[in-house]
């Protein structure tokens, strides 16, 4: 551990470095630790706890949801809730976004866009899932109740994004826009410590993430992308290593650290792609340009496009900057 720096005290100590910053976010981000760590709880008895399986409900995507779904949603709502300083939040698991309406929301300045555990469906199969969140201020009058306006704002707009990956250690990292830091948690004593500070992705890797069963269905630029990925180059370190886990924080997380691209585009009868744009492409893409990574739909930067729907999906192209404009060159080139 990097001299054992806590996650509270390293948000205390960087929020001095936004002089408006007013110590609400900090308790945002301590909403957000709390609820994380009752989730690590039951991940990790999801086995042996009657937590694992079907709650018997489909969520507003049609999704099965996962008992840990259910869960994960509750408590973070909850835990942001209860301190008084987010209007309102939007989730994968819930329709329509949630107005915050207590005495003590009045005048509260932020929202909140969370996909509660991202890859539910790996966890019966013990496989790494996660929590994505997003925060904005709100841009709607703040006395008044929080609007869809306050959540349909562009990425560029957010104030700070983060994601828990609940693997084989379970650690929170986050960027406030000034960079990118990580921290594992303890368990044992319920504290996450830093562990990756000022986390960089290699500007390229060898390592490619893509649902190649999806093949047939791919755009051209995307097939000719991954023919290039495995073509025989030493000199550009090819054929790339091909990892798919299936859980996009999962994914992620190993191309932040290691170097690599992943691609989730369109395809058949996912003509936007499956991935949805404002509680998990956007947070992720904030993350990845802080951590000197790029992020895109194939064509353009994720975090400028306009959003039109709470749960709208993406292509999405994420990872070492020069393996997304190798990607992109593909796409543009066959117009596809
Ligand atoms: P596929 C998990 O269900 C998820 O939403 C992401 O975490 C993951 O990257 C993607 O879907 C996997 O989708 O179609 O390859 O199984």
């Amino acid at each position: 551990m990097n001299n054992l720096v806590t996650l509270g005290e390293f948000v205390i100590q960087h929020q001095q470095d936004y002089p408006e910053a007013t110590g609400d976010l900090s308790q945002i981000f301590g909403a957000i630790k709390l609820a994380s760590k009752l989730v690590h709880r039951e991940i990790n008895k999801a086995g042996i706890a009657d937590i694992v399986g079907y709650a018997g409900q489909k969520n507003v995507q049609g999704e099965q949801q996962q008992k840990l779904d259910v869960y994960a949603n509750d408590k973070f709502k909850t835990a942001l809730a209860a301190r008084g300083l987010v209007c309102g939040l939007a989730s994968e698991e819930e329709e329509s976004f949630v107005e915050f309406t207590q005495p003590q929301h009045k005048g509260s300045k932020y929202i909140v866009l969370i996909d509660p555990i991202d890859g539910s469906s790996n966890i019966d199969v013990n496989v790494a899932v996660g929590t994505i969140f997003s925060i904005y201020r709100r841009v709607s009058p703040h006395q008044e109740p929080v609007q869809i306006e306050d959540f349909l704002q562009c990425g560029t707009e957010q104030v700070a994004a983060g994601y828990v990956i609940y693997g084989s250690s379970t650690m929170l990292v986050y960027t406030t826009g000034n960079g990118v830091n990580g921290f594992t948690f303890d368990p044992s004593i319920g504290v996450y410590y830093l562990s990756h500070p000022n986390m960089a992705i290699p500007s390229k890797g060898t390592i490619y993430s893509v649902n190649e069963g999806n093949y047939v269905h791919f755009p051209v630029g995307v097939k000719q992308y991954i023919k290039y990925c495995q073509e025989n180059d030493e000199a550009t370190q090819r054929p790339y290593t091909s990892r798919y886990i299936g859980s996009l924080v999962a994914d992620f997380h190993r191309n932040l650290l290691k170097g690599g691209i992943f691609i989730y585009p369109s395809y058949a009868e996912n003509a936007c792609g499956k991935l949805r744009l404002l509680y998990e492409c956007n947070p992720m893409a904030f993350i990845m340009e802080q951590a000197g990574g790029a992020a895109s739909d194939g064509r353009s930067r994720i975090i400028e496009r306009v959003p039109n729907a709470l749960h709208q999906r993406t292509p999405f192209f994420v990872g070492s900057p020069k393996m997304v404009e190798k990607a992109e060159a593909f796409m543009a080139y066959v117009g596809s």
